[in-house]
């Protein structure tokens, strides 16, 4: 468990630490000298349980407020700080408010300096405390009057305290592993030492871990926890990480974050759900600057909402925060938000997902992409995502934004009902659902096509998904069709789609002409005579044969190469088949003219007419001088 204290400048919380675990977490000269703590400090005591209780010592003066930010990022339990004498102050009001913006449910108060002030002004200031509390989800969270002086009190809250840590459930120790740095410092003999707060998954010694956003690797040479060196550190605890690796002291300190490999994707735009203070004296308006405060880290920025033009005090809306550099943030993710001018706490909130690369969406889009992850179960959330996204989403940014490790991930797809594409090196998710509707829509849009093209074949590939281009991805439509073809839902008809039933009826005369066309062209080889040369074999006009082959060439039966050049199309298979082997047989997909002529033997000019046949139809694509297959 760890504890932070929280409450107004001089009120007594690093009297209390003392006191409690017989560390003065005031480390520094400066806050020697002037007896008021600057930095977070750090304790810790074993209570009576056998195991210790980390304490984070906070600054209560406002000018610290960002060191008191780093320090409650993580904790699971709060002691909030009233003295007595001065009562409910700025600070306390502030610190409560961040406590409960970041979700902080389990808590007690120390009513301290209770040797100041009588029994009155003691039930008077409860009072005050209870009624700040009322509206918070430290509402339940009992009162410790306690004393310095005379140590009255100090024990029940010992007491208290114990029982908390025996109450409280073990975090989860699910997801990869994060830590969010709060201190880097170099030892002597030992190097770089890099301490935080442990906020998911496990490390033990010889990880590599990399430092995000930088994105530095990093090895785990020593792990101590409280001081004592670990082989393991979990989720829940604080622990001081002894690092090798390409990462000096320069380039890693408060507010870094120590992240597993698999999880290290800082982002910009950041889905959020924004609450606004409760006691902010303004609404958060559309593009407000704000200094986001998220684990030990801080960034400035805008938030963006993406629903209403303005968030009154105490409401939510869904938001989209615009940093002005990226940071690593996943869903669940506590974060607050302060004004950069007025240096106030104006709100806080919670991360849904990294919203990199949706710039070009609508702000409804956006909105539905927020609102579908907004849910706390992650299959909830995923099969939400899939529904308002058509065309499916890169599951890999799915499984990040919610810090799931492989087997975690692998566990959720396999119990859904999800269909999964590779592209590249990516994994495409499409929900189930849409999925099957696009397979019943395959043999729709061919019928369509035939009944506007009744005495043609069929579409090829390319013809056909261009059709359903805006009903999904080229990866997800190219499946189809094959899965369509397996299933005998369609068939491949020369190089064609067609329906099982289509059969397109040619006139008699036409079908014997192409007749006797067909076995000259299979003649000649991957060289097929060009139309004048058939027209001369058959002894006819050019004019009229190359009519012919134009208008049976639209319906499917012929492939015009070049305007004097129709080929069969197992011709053109066999072509593309040899364009494929030179693709396959290179290093990175790429081959020339050059070696297609040599390949192919077809000749110089022919090649040019060959491969620019093959880019028009989708079979290979050109770029720079050299070619690579399409698709
Ligand atoms: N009389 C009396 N004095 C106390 C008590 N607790 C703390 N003090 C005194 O109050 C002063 C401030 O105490 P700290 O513990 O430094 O207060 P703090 O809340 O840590 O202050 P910051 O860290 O600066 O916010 C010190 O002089 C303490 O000795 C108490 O119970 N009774
Ligand atoms: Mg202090």
């Amino acid at each position: 468990m760890i504890v932070a204290t929280a409450g107004h400048v001089d009120h007594g919380k690093t009297t209390l630490i003392r006191l409690l675990t017989g560390i003065d977490t005031d480390r520094l000269p400066e806050e020697k000298q002037r007896g008021m703590s600057i930095d977070i400090g750090f304790a810790h005591a074993d209570l009576g349980n056998g195991q210790a209780v980390g304490f984070v010592d906070v600054p209560g003066h406002e000018r610290f407020a960002r060191n008191m930010l780093a320090g409650v990022a993580a904790v699971d339990f709060a002691l909030l700080v009233v003295a007595a004498d001065d009562g409910v102050m700025p600070q306390t009001v502030e610190h409560l408010a961040v406590l409960d913006l970041l979700g902080v449910a389990h808590g007690a108060v120390a009513l301290t300096k209770t040797d100041r002030a009588d029994a009155a002004r003691i039930a008077a200031v409860a009072a005050d405390i209870a009624a700040l509390l009322a509206p918070t989800g430290l509402r339940d969270a009992p009162v410790f009057p306690v004393s310095a002086i005379d140590g009255m009190g100090i024990e029940a809250l010992r007491t208290h305290l114990a029982r908390a840590q025996r109450g409280l459930a073990a975090r989860a120790q699910n997801g990869n592993f994060r830590l969010a740095v709060d201190r880097s410092f170099t030892l002597p003999g030992a190097g770089l030492v890099v301490t935080g707060a442990v906020l998911s998954g496990s490390v033990a010694v010889g990880d590599s871990l990399v430092l995000s956003p930088a994105g530095l690797w990093a090895r785990v040479r020593g792990i101590r926890v409280h001081g004592e060196p670990v082989m393991q550190a979990v989720a829940g605890m604080r622990c001081a990480l002894n690092l090798a690796g390409d990462i000096g002291r320069e380039d890693v300190g408060r507010g870094d974050w120590l992240l597993a490999a698999a999880v290290h994707a800082p982002a910009r735009r950041i889905d959020v759900r924004v609450q606004a203070w409760r006691q902010a004296d303004a609404p958060l308006l559309h593009w407000t600057p704000v200094q986001l405060h998220l684990g030990a880290a801080e960034q400035s920025g805008h938030v963006a909402l993406l629903e209403g033009k303005a968030v009154a005090p105490g409401e939510a809306a869904h938001a989209q925060l615009v940093l002005d550099r990226p940071l690593p943030a996943f869903y669940g993710d506590r974060f607050i938000l302060r004004s950069p001018s007025a240096q106030r706490v104006i709100g806080g909130g919670m991360v849904i997902a990294p919203a990199e690369g949706g710039q070009r969406l609508s702000r409804a889009a956006r909105l539905a992409r927020a609102q579908a992850q907004d849910a706390p179960d992650a299959a909830q959330a995923l099969s939400a995502l899939l529904r308002a996204e058509p065309l499916g989403i890169a599951l890999r940014d799915f499984v990040q934004s919610r810090n799931l490790a492989t087997d975690e991930a692998a566990q959720l797809v396999s119990g859904m009902d999800i269909a999964l594409f590779q592209q590249g090196d990516a994994t495409l998710a499409l929900d189930g659902g849409y999925w099957q509707a696009l397979l019943s829509r395959l043999p729709q849009a061919l019928a369509e096509w035939h009944a506007l093209h009744p005495d043609a074949i069929g579409p090829s590939d390319a013809v056909l998904m261009q059709r359903l281009r805006g009903e999904a991805r080229p990866e997800v439509l190219q499946a189809a069709i094959r899965w369509a073809l397996e299933q005998g839902v369609l068939v491949r008809d020369r190089r064609l789609l067609r329906l099982p039933g289509h059969s397109p009826q040619l006139l008699a005369a036409d079908r014997e002409l192409l007749a006797r066309i067909e076995p000259l062209l299979r003649a000649g080889g991957l060289r097929p005579p060009i139309v004048g040369e058939l027209a001369a074999a058959l002894g006819m006009e050019r004019d009229a044969l190359l009519a012919f082959c134009e208008r049976i060439g639209r319906l499917g039966y012929l492939e015009p190469v070049a305007p004097n050049r129709y080929f069969l199309s197992e011709t053109v298979a066999a072509l593309a088949a040899m364009a494929d082997e030179l693709a396959h047989a290179s290093d990175n997909g790429e081959f020339d003219a050059a070696q297609y002529r040599n390949r192919t033997g077809i000749g110089r000019n022919l090649t040019i007419e060959v491969l620019e046949y093959l880019d028009r139809v989708g079979i290979t694509r050109y770029a720079g001088g050299r070619r690579r297959m399409a698709g």
